[in-house]
């Protein structure tokens, strides 16, 4: 690959792996794409992608402020030419960094028309637009969206809307948005349902709601099948924010409602960091419930804020968290068909075009050392061979029967009674964290 035209990141050139002990800011430390880990090379554990809407579309501006970030691919005042800037600002800051993914929105590409004609139409030329940038770099796209949440017509929801007509909108967005991801070769699509939920119980029927939101992802698995999409459509728990409850509450609740639904076959989950500690429970919980429920498909990268309550999409940083979830990861044997998609928006006051590059170039380092790190646990700390003696009760004999179905609970009253009171068993969770800590 020829090295990529400098236009929006001119202080920037390609970004190389120099090591731990480097002094450059515009390095790698950890990452190096083919460096081997548990036989497979960092990439192939990763497929790192950029998020168009954060990195691209996303200008600083909160609810008391609007955004200081100066984003010179926005200033041509026509929507298409606007949008193959902001794809050149895209290719140059991707090819720079090394990333060979990203992820979209529809309306991330480009904005909106005011018309379904008219949206269809500017889909179209940005999409012939990217399909060269991506042939010319190998880049490739890891999942598509649709965006069923940022337009007004939303506010009630999109699929579980209680308007008919807005739910053949969305329906109409979401066949433009598979059109695009197909055209794109996208490996992957991703339902993320932000307005998918209730504001009020009071005015909503809720079993109705779920049936048709179950009906509308069975009606776009079948499109996107009878089209030629071989990729896996995932969903994104998320428990609130922006509606007060969303159906797609956490990785437990959508795996419950994918297997009621007869989905299981077509759908899997992408874990949000900042998702899963919004519901309450810590990422590794998350990947080691859709893990468990062979639907663990792709990881959306952040953080949040330990005293913030809201989703404050940061960098990714912490090391002993990513070391936990890598460790979830390595055990299921990877992501099933995903990667790591950096959900992540720069700090309001990092204006500097180069904090693009800071923010991802950790973010990827950190999960490079935190694979790392859990590939060590695994194989020298011992932890694997603890964990399954803990179970080992289980392993032979009447556990062994029992853990097959075998033993009826009169069987359980009766040997309780024959064997008396059980040893304790420490569950030693200091040591485990010390085994962990060890590598980290
Ligand atoms: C919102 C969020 C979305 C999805 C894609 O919290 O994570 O950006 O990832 O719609
Ligand atoms: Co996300």
């Amino acid at each position: 690959m020829s090295s990529p035209e400098t236009v929006y990141f001119p202080t920037v050139s390609t970004i190389q792996y120099e090591g731990p002990e480097t002094d450059n800011p515009f390095a790698f430390r950890y990452y190096q794409p083919d460096h081997r880990v548990a036989g497979r090379t960092l990439h192939e554990h990763f497929k790192f992608a950029c998020a168009y809407w954060h990195a691209f579309g996303n200008d600083g501006s909160d609810p008391f402020g609007r955004g200081p970030r100066p984003m010179k691919w926005l200033r041509a005042a026509d929507p298409v030419e606007r949008a193959r800037d902001k794809m050149d600002a895209a290719f140059e800051f991707m090819a720079k960094l090394g990333l060979r993914h990203f992820c979209f929105h529809d309306f991330d590409l480009v904005d909106e028309g005011v018309s379904l004609s008219e949206s269809e139409q500017r889909l179209q030329l940005i999409t012939d637009y990217a399909l060269e940038k991506m042939n010319e770099t190998g880049i490739g796209v890891l999942w598509g969206t649709a965006n069923l949440f940022s337009h007004p017509r939303y506010m009630n929801g999109a699929a579980t809307n209680p308007d008919f007509g807005v739910v053949s909108w969305a329906g109409a967005q979401v066949k433009n948005a598979l059109d695009a991801t197909i055209k794109l070769g996208g490996e992957n699509y991703v339902f993320w349902g932000g307005r998918e939920g209730y504001m009020s119980l009071l005015n909503t029927d809720m079993r109705r709601e779920q049936d048709h939101l179950a009906r509308f992802l069975q009606s776009a698995r079948d499109y996107a099948r009878e089209n030629g999409f071989t990729g896996t459509f995932f969903i994104e728990p998320k428990p609130c924010e922006p509606s007060k409850h969303q159906y797609d509450y956490d990785a437990a609740t959508v795996v419950g409602f994918l297997r009621h639904y007869d989905l299981a076959d077509d759908f899997k989950l992408n874990i949000e960091v900042n998702h899963a500690t919004l519901a309450g429970h810590t990422f590794q919980h998350e990947l080691q419930v859709a893990a468990d429920a062979g639907m663990l498909g792709s990881i959306d990268a952040n953080r949040g804020d330990e005293q913030n309550g809201w989703d404050t999409d940061q960098f990714p940083n912490n090391l002993y968290e990513l070391t936990q979830a890598m460790l979830v990861i390595l055990r299921a044997g990877g992501l099933q068909g995903g990667g790591v998609n950096f959900d992540a928006k720069l700090r309001r006051n990092s204006t500097d075009a180069e904090d693009l590059f800071h923010a991802h170039i950790g973010g990827m380092d950190m999960f490079a050392r935190a694979l790392i790190a859990a590939d060590r646990v695994r194989r020298e700390s011992g932890i694997e061979e603890l964990r399954r003696e803990r179970y080992e009760s289980f392993d032979a004999g009447a556990g062994n029967d029992f853990a097959q179905g075998n033993l009826s609970l009169s069987e359980l009253h009766k040997r309780a009674h024959d064997s008396g009171e059980p040893a304790m068993t420490s569950g030693k969770q200091e040591l485990y964290e010390n085994l962990v800590n060890r590598f980290v």
